[in-house]
């Protein structure tokens, strides 16, 4: 039972960051591949994309990314460059509540079992999608409202973080696919500590780039 694609990476571990622009903040080498008929990412060999056998963990699978629909992928390819930069291994799908209720279902009462620690779910318009994961599992759910209808994205904002009480949703920026990545960064860094390191050097890297803009931008006004 498998949607359209689903697209998983993983790296190993290290951290050696060195910008906050999303391109690579661990040091660890990158390994994409599609996998097609994968539930989830613990449900695998550990092969990597040329066919050889990976030193990836199975406990390496963290962050489950779920999105409403292919069109949605120009924003979840943000998302998932931070997490790769951060050495976090992501899986991506495309399951909808709405066209696919039974695979949503079924992805939200598996994936702890799978192994995913925090979920983003990803979806436009009367976006449902991160509720109705969020409600089939006790792993934390950050919704990622997607502008994609006439509304600009407002429906999609507001039907993710309107949540009924005992069902939250952390849902970030419409369009925010960074910020949802970093988030998911720092619950995993609860339990991680190299990712609660990593986080402080983006943000010190952050602080630095800002820093360095404004003395140019000084010295461009001649200030
Ligand atoms: P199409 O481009 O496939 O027509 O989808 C998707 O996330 C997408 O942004 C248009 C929009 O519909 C959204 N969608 C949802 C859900 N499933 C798909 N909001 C859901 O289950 O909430």
């Amino acid at each position: 039972m498998s949607p359209a694609g689903t697209t998983t990476a993983s790296s190993k571990q290290g951290y050696n960051i060195s910008n906050s622009d999303g391109n690579r903040y661990g040091g660890g080498e990158q390994q994409s591949r599609r996998r097609g008929n994968a539930k989830n990412g613990n449900s695998g060999s550990n092969s990597n994309s040329d066919g050889s056998s990976g030193s990836r963990n199975e406990a390496n699978m963290k962050v489950g990314i779920v999105m409403g629909s292919a069109s949605d992928y120009r924003v979840v390819e943000r998302a998932e460059k931070i997490l790769r930069g951060f050495a976090v291994d992501y899986e991506t799908r495309i399951i909808s509540a709405h066209r696919t209720p039974g695979i949503a279902a079924e992805y939200a009462q598996d994936a702890e079992m799978g192994g995913i620690e925090v979920i983003i779910a990803a979806a436009g318009k009367a976006a449902h999608l991160a509720g109705v994961v969020a409600a089939g599992t006790p792993i934390p759910v950050i919704g990622l409202p997607i502008k994609s209808s006439t509304l600009d994205g407002l429906d999609s904002l507001l039907s993710t973080v309107q949540m009924p009480k005992g069902v939250p949703v952390a849902t970030v920026a419409i369009d925010g696919a960074e910020n949802a990545a970093l988030l998911a960064v720092q619950i995993l860094s609860v339990k991680y500590s190299q990712l609660r390191e990593a986080m402080l050097t983006y943000k010190a890297n952050m602080e630095r780039e800002v820093i360095s803009a404004d003395m140019d931008f000084r010295e461009s006004k001649q200030y």
